[in-house]
């Protein structure tokens, strides 16, 4: 059909609209293709501000170019002044200039909830942003987060809490709190036990509990899935804590069905969604 036949959108076709504010990773197994691909399978819009360019493969991060904070502050005014997201995350900020930048574009109110996935290092350790973006998002990010979602590092960076046991998490969560975050959900992936979600939501002790899927693996890009799946859930409705446990249950899911697209990390992927020429509808 050609494309001047298609009618205008409705209101996205009925689609909720979700935002992700990230890095480019061209493995697409983290950042901006990776929250994309997870915003198509959960049948939602998705919209992309890109914040840093990286080269980088399954096995290594070689380098990373921010982009400079005007641009991520522009394509967000043009973006919001004609599309509201239901939902928005972001991921790999980059430089503390831009975490200022979007926590200033969200100063005077936003359009919906925002998960703040708080990224500063790979899981294969290199600096994502580190010590100057750990501050920036505490002094600037957090108090316009509805959600926090760092892995055991991000919430000791954040709060100068070492997290080893489900009760440093519990501090650790509650002092994001105290920071300015609504929510604090700390992903338990690198427990050395099991891998429970320990979070502080509308000032409750909530934890999720879930089972180690492929021993010590470690996932490429599944911090990012969580969050992703997690705003698409708020945007369609869900409170925060049936937010985390649909989130939870759907990144296990995709664990188990993680793909090798190179020689390094694994990447989730959800098998249950759309096969490649089989539609479910
Ligand atoms: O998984 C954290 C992450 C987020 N965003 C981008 C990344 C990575 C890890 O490498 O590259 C763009």
């Amino acid at each position: 059909m050609a494309l001047t036949t298609l009618e205008p959108m409705a209101e996205n076709n009925g689609l909720p609209a979700v935002l992700s504010i990230a890095g480019l990773d061209p493995s697409g197994g983290a950042g901006l293709l990776a929250d994309l691909r997870v915003f198509a399978w959960m049948g939602m819009y998705g919209l992309g501000v890109i914040t840093a360019s990286t080269s980088q493969n399954t096995k290594e991060v070689k380098e990373i170019q921010p982009l400079s904070p005007r641009l991520v502050r522009s394509q967000l005014d043009i973006l919001l002044d004609d599309v509201s997201p239901q939902a928005m995350k972001t991921g790999m900020l980059a430089t503390a200039a831009i975490v200022e930048a979007v926590a200033r574009a969200f100063a005077n109110g936003k359009p919906g909830p925002l998960v703040v996935d708080p990224v500063i290092r790979s899981t294969g350790g290199f600096d994502l942003g580190g010590r100057e973006v750990a501050e920036a998002i505490k002094k600037h990010l957090l108090p316009a987060a509805d959600m926090v979602t760092p892995n055991l590092d991000e919430a000791e960076a954040l709060t100068g809490i070492r997290v080893r046991t489900a009760a440093d998490a519990e501090r650790a969560a509650r002092a994001l709190t105290e920071l300015g975050a609504a929510s604090a959900c700390i992903t338990g992936g690198h427990f050395s036990g099991a891998p429970d979600e320990i979070a502080i939501i509308d000032g409750r002790l909530e934890i999720f509990r879930g089972a180690r899927q492929g021993g010590d693996e470690q996932f490429h890009g599944s911090g990012c899935f969580f969050s992703a799946a997690l705003a698409c859930l708020l945007a369609r409705g869900k409170r925060p804590a049936e937010a985390v446990s649909g989130a939870k249950a759907l990144v296990q899911e995709a664990m188990s069905g993680a793909i090798k697209a190179g020689s390094g990390n694994r990447i989730p992927w959800l098998r249950s969604q759309l096969e490649p020429g089989k539609s479910k509808h």
